[in-house]
């Protein structure tokens, strides 16, 4: 039975994600501890993250879908024909799904995801279903800005950046992002962007600290992976998920707090925890429609429509260069 080199065929974990052990190392060093929130999605963390979707609370995802059910005529118009679309964040591209429906003798569709197994799974699952379409996966980090493939160094594209994830970010890097993207856009091109609109604390703390205990579960997560990959002695049962809406930043701020004085060894490193101290996981911005469109107009773009749904509890909004 030959089983072959397992070695050359199965990177180590740790050759997966190379940043991984530096990034802990570095933001458990911190005074505020913190982590960076794209560590929260691996295998596991993305099916949680799939459940978080279907919570009750949980009101972002299926708010944003009603939006682009109720208006995909007026967005197809607004993307025009002819269009490149190239989607931050593709993941299983069920949204677009929507788009792809509504805009005919499309030109392509450029779909940008961090793991690529499951960006080429979704690919392969678009092109049986979309046979015209020519499709051009990149396996990228966004937020680390990516070229396209020359063909499409000209044209006009409308990129497509869904599920207020730009809400991850810090305003200044928000800004900077959305100046990258319009660089990507070229003139003539646009952005289709959903973003999160603020509201009272209560809906947004519900939201992101649901009964059932998802989100909790989520954010503990990465304590496993640190375990499990970077050789962590993580106690879950010491840690605790919390979230809170600060004011002064109109924001969803996500914790994991110690519960005790304790010390945790990560490898051969070694982080005194203080009874109540947070680690800090997650922003979730939340704006109004002028805020973002302020925003989004320091880094060159125009608001051209906006979207809301009759709870005016999430926005899609189209805007040009
Ligand atoms: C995927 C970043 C848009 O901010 O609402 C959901 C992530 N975190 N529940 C969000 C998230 C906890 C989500 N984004």
């Amino acid at each position: 039975l030959d089983l072959g080199n397992t070695e050359s065929q199965s990177q180590t974990l740790e050759e997966q994600t190379p940043g991984f052990r530096d990034d802990v190392i570095r933001g458990l060093s911190k005074r505020e501890k913190e982590l960076h929130c794209k560590y929260l999605y691996d295998e596991k963390g993305s099916q949680l993250f799939d459940q978080i979707c279907e919570l009750p609370e949980y009101y972002p995802t299926r708010t944003e879908a009603s939006i682009m059910q109720q208006n995909a005529d007026a967005i197809g118009h607004r993307i025009g024909n002819d269009a490149v679309l190239v989607e931050y964040g593709s993941g299983s591209s069920t949204k677009t799904r929507l788009l792809l429906d509504h805009l005919d003798d499309q030109r392509a569709y450029l779909p940008v995801d961090i793991s690529d197994e499951h960006l080429m799974r979704t690919a392969d699952q678009l092109r049986s279903d979309y046979p015209g379409l020519d499709i051009h996966p990149i396996v990228a980090d966004f937020t680390a800005g990516f070229d396209l493939p020359d063909e499409f160094e000209t044209t006009p594209v409308t990129v497509y950046f869904p599920g207020s994830t730009i809400g991850n970010l810090r305003t200044d890097l928000a800004v900077d992002l959305l100046s990258e993207i319009a660089k990507q856009c070229h003139s003539g091109g646009g952005l289709l962007i959903g973003f999160d609109l603020d509201k009272c604390p209560d809906r947004l703390v519900a939201a992101y600290d649901d009964a059932a205990g998802v989100t909790a579960k989520f954010n503990l997560n990465l304590l496993s992976r640190i375990n499990r990959e970077l050789d962590g002695d993580f106690d879950l049962d010491q840690f605790k998920h919390v979230a809170i809406y600060s004011e002064e930043h109109s924001r969803i701020e996500i914790y994991i707090e110690s519960q005790t004085d304790q010390i945790v060894t990560v490898g051969d490193a070694e982080f005194s925890f203080s009874e109540g101290e947070r680690i800090l996981t997650e922003h979730s911005h939340k704006y109004s429609i002028d805020q973002f469109e302020s925003m989004a107009a320091q880094a060159g773009f125009a608001m051209d429509e906006c979207w809301t749904d009759d709870e005016n509890l999430f926005a899609v909004m189209h805007l040009s260069l």
